[in-house]
């Protein structure tokens, strides 16, 4: 039977997931789990109270190898979409700002490059991206309704060698650090995609502030006001709404992963807590309901372990479906959500305090659980596969 010990990096795995895993798959979890119990998990609590993201940590990120790491060549490390599920997992043990900022960088800003891309776009960012020597972010949201993309209103107007860019984006991951914005607008021809460079007169970023949940990550408003963006610069291989669609498709299916990580962090404080509190004579963990609380947080991530471990095979094999992608985020982040919040009531008192990591997974999680495709539009996502039409 797999491991259920709190303090082991597996746990828990009670369905033995690890032996469904080759070597490579397992020697990269083991490799990033030592990044994020040593660098990451220690600075957490401050940079959440703080609200400041670990951007100290970003090299080592790009050293390790983990940005952009299913995607081949271009310095890109190109491990299977299951090594990368875990990588996220990992990260996300820590804190979702750190998994936010590897998905966005990865998915949402390498993946568009490495798909969509002229080879003089490929070589210029993908390196410098997994190297992180550039920092990208997706700017797709706008402030009259995320979850409908398609009536965005940033124009993107043809003038000879440039195109004219105006409008503004809003809950931009990584927006006034980035380097490049890779933007979604709207021109004659449709959606089309462009690389907004830093420091392009017109182009300017500001940071939300006084959010409550991922704190340590950093959110901004993008802002286009005659932007003029040399057609070199617009993805020639992406035209239409499909286009920053299955950008989110991959980002989603990095969440689908991360959320289980926050689940057993979760997890594990609230054994380890149950072990140690010693409550009418006998330690909680004796107790029929503490026991059933914990049995009822195993169940729920073991199955979201099995989920995400059978969606990134089938997407290895190329047999992935957005749909699925949508269940899997839909589930897995509910999941997590759940446990965080069960687990800070186990922990009582001192789980209000941000020294205990539930409080703060929960507060993240209700962004996790918006962003990437609310709860509502994944299920309409996957109702709509049952029904064989849309009831959005
Ligand atoms: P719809 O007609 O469904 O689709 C238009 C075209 O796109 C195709 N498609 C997809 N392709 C790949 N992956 C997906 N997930 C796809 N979903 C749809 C579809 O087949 C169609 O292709 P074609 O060739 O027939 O044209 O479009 P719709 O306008 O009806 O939209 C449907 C809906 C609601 C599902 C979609 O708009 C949606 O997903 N809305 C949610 C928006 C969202 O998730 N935004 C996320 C922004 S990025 C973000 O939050 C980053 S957080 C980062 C972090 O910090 O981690
Ligand atoms: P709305 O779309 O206005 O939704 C409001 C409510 O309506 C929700 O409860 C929703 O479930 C519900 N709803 C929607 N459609 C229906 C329907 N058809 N029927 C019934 N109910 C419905 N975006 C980016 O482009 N790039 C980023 O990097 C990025 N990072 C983010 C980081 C953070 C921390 C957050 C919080 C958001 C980020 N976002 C980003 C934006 C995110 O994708 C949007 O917030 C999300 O898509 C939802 O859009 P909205 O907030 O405008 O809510």
């Amino acid at each position: 039977m797999g491991t259920n010990n709190p303090h082991d990096i597996e746990s828990p795995d009670f369905f033995d997931i690890a032996g469904e895993l080759s070597a490579d798959e397992l020697a990269i979890r083991d490799a990033v789990a030592r990044f994020v119990d040593e660098r990451a998990i220690p600075n957490m609590p401050a940079c959440f109270e703080q609200g400041r993201f670990p951007i100290e940590l970003v090299p080592e990120m790009a050293r390790l190898g983990l940005l952009g790491a299913w995607l081949s060549d271009f310095g890109c490390a190109g491990v299977s979409s299951v090594a990368y599920g875990l990588i996220m997992q990992e990260l996300e043990r820590a804190d979702s700002g750190l998994r936010s900022f590897a998905s966005v960088q990865s998915g949402l800003v390498m993946y568009p490059i490495h798909r969509f891309g002229s080879d003089a776009q490929r070589k210029r960012w993908l390196p410098a991206l997994a190297r992180a020597e550039a920092i990208g972010c997706f700017g797709l949201t706008e402030a009259h309704g995320g979850s409908d993309p398609g009536a965005m209103r940033t124009t993107a107007r043809r003038s000879g060698g440039h195109w004219v860019l105006d409008g503004s984006k809003t809950w931009i991951t990584n927006g006034t650090i980035a380097d490049v914005a890779v933007v979604w607008a709207k021109a004659d021809t449709g959606v089309i995609g462009l690389l907004v460079e830093k420091g392009t007169p017109g182009f300017t970023a500001r940071d939300i502030e006084h959010k409550f949940s991922l704190r340590a990550s950093v959110t901004s408003e993008l802002f286009f006001d005659a932007v003029r963006v040399p057609d070199e610069n617009r993805l020639p291989g992406a035209s239409g709404l499909a286009a920053p669609l299955s950008c989110l498709t991959q980002a989603r299916y990095g969440i689908a992963w991360g959320a289980v990580g926050a689940a057993q962090a979760c997890y594990r404080e609230a054994v380890a807590f149950a072990r140690n509190r010693v409550l009418f004579d006998q330690p909680l963990i004796k107790k029929q309901m503490t026991q059933q609380r914990l049995a009822e947080m195993l169940r729920r991530i073991t199955t979201a372990q099995w989920l995400v471990l059978r969606l990134g095979r089938l997407k290895d094999a190329g047999r992935m479906h957005h749909s699925q992608v949508s269940l899997a985020k839909w589930n897995n982040v509910r999941m997590a959500l759940d446990v965080a919040r069960d687990a800070r009531d186990l922990l009582g008192a001192g789980g209000v305090s941000v020294e205990c990591c539930p409080i703060r997974h929960m507060l993240n999680m209700e962004s996790v659980i918006t962003y990437e495709g609310t709860e509502a539009v994944h299920q309409l996502i996957v109702g709509r596969e049952i029904a064989q039409t849309g009831a959005f």
